[in-house]
């Protein structure tokens, strides 16, 4: 289970209420024993997460966009904002990196994660590309087929995992999944849903599809208590033993 709080360069502080805009509380819930990683960009890495004092690991976004260029006529472009080196020197287990796949930067966004990949999996760091396809090229971001291809290519560029949209049923995201040969899936989690049933539902179902887990953000800090929320969920992902509180 990784705990995602990128949101803030995605989407901006709307995603936030008064708990989860101060990143020392999310840190605390990544620490909680829940988590085995939280997601976040250098700065909040640098200002927050403290390698000593943090058991989670941590996993670094070397890029981003923010949501300023929607229109339909402008394609998404993910740009690196740092390196490899900073996110060791951050104490980061591992680097995230987006791909737009489908987009008219794709060739640019899938050269600078060829760089990336090379030289983290040279210093033994872990890759995990964000794959998601977007863009006027894309017809349907949760399309099987798209999303095939998506899992594929993270496969083709030597990604350790990738962190994909779920298809919406077991039986196509099984395909998926396996598109992804011994690449590792985590399913995102997305905007937060009114019904929780519905958020175990989807879990459940894309961990019997193959995935290995869940790359999560909304869905667990803007609930009411995510802890609890944290808690169901771990005990879907790794069975109830495996939970460490
Ligand atoms: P959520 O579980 O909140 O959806 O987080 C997953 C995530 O991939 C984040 O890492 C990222 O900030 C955001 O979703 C990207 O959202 P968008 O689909 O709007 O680009």
């Amino acid at each position: 289970m990784l705990l995602a709080y990128d949101h803030g360069y995605e989407h901006g502080p709307a995603d936030f209420d008064e708990r989860s805009v101060d990143p020392a509380w999310i840190m605390n819930i990544a620490d909680s024993g829940y988590f085995t990683g939280v997601v976040c960009q250098k700065g909040i890495a640098a200002r927050y997460y403290d390698k000593n004092k943090h058991k989670v690991p941590l996993i670094v976004k070397l890029n981003g966009k923010t949501p300023f260029h929607q229109e339909a006529s402008e394609e998404p472009v993910s740009v690196q904002n740092c390196t490899v080196d900073e996110a060791l020197e951050l104490g980061a287990t591992g680097v995230g990196f987006t791909i737009y796949v489908g987009s008219e930067f794709e060739n640019q966004m899938i050269k600078e994660f060829a760089k990336v990949e090379r030289e983290a999996h040279e210093k033994g760091l872990i890759v995990i590309a964000w794959m998601y396809p977007r863009g006027g090229h894309i017809s349907s971001d949760t399309s099987p087929d798209i999303l095939s291809y998506c899992a594929r290519l993270g496969l083709e560029l030597n990604s350790d995992a990738i962190k994909i949209k779920y298809t919406g049923d077991i039986d196509s995201f099984r395909g998926v999944v396996r598109a992804a040969g011994n690449t590792k899936v985590f399913v995102v989690g997305g905007p937060k849903v009114d019904i929780p049933n519905d958020l175990y539902r989807t879990a459940y179902d894309t961990l019997e599809a193959g995935a290995v887990g869940l790359a999560i953000g909304r869905n667990v800090w803007q609930a009411k208590n995510p802890l609890e929320v944290a808690r169901r969920l771990a005990g879907i992902v790794y069975g109830n033993e495996a939970i460490k509180l």
